[in-house]
């Protein structure tokens, strides 16, 4: 399994690498010249450089895809939940089963919508964002989260759903688990 960081870093040495090469090309031109009129090493250079930004993107692709679907790939890592936590979000406001999970378990959230789009987002005490998943009308979306730190943790909605969008909180308390 590779780390998302890692994952990043290689896009931004890719970034970087691409970048330098664009302007390479540029200062070497010194004036724009389209594709088709590009001879010689500088047509090679832009074509290996979109030819390798091209084949790194499908290495990268390939190698995360099996985290797809997240909520798949999460259980496989967490295991099967041990609290399921139906959200139903509606305008505007959340409705939770329970207001109470254990802490260092798999919980899984059942997430729909009464009426329209909604993003079911977990805040912890420090406003730092953990994980959402989309809301959606007559979809029920399924994410997976442990949480390892006790405590009271918000439930806010991240896609704007009208006037009382801000309002659309619900907390979430975070027991420590029995020793
Ligand atoms: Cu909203």
């Amino acid at each position: 399994m590779i780390e998302p960081k890692v994952i990043l870093d290689i896009f931004i040495i890719l970034g970087v690498i691409w970048t330098a090469g664009c302007a390479l090309v540029v200062a070497r031109s010194g004036r724009a010249i389209p594709l088709e009129q590009l001879e010689g090493a500088e047509a090679r250079l832009r074509m290996g450089l979109l030819g390798g930004l091209g084949a790194g993107a499908i290495v990268l692709f390939f190698l995360t895809l099996h985290w797809l679907p997240y909520a798949n790939t999460r259980r496989a890592e967490l295991g099967s939940p041990a609290v399921t936590v139906a959200a139903m979000g509606m305008q505007w406001t959340w409705i939770l089963s329970r207001h109470q999970v254990p802490a260092d378990v798999p919980v899984e959230f059942t997430v729909t919508t009464r009426d329209v789009n909604h993003d079911f987002a977990i805040y912890d005490a420090n406003g730092r964002l953990l994980t959402q998943v989309q809301a959606m009308p007559g979809y029920t979306n399924r994410l997976v989260y442990a949480f390892h730190v006790p405590g009271t943790y918000t439930v806010r909605c991240l896609e704007y759903c009208g006037l009382g969008h801000h309002m659309m909180t619900a907390p979430l308390t975070v027991t420590a688990r029995p020793k």
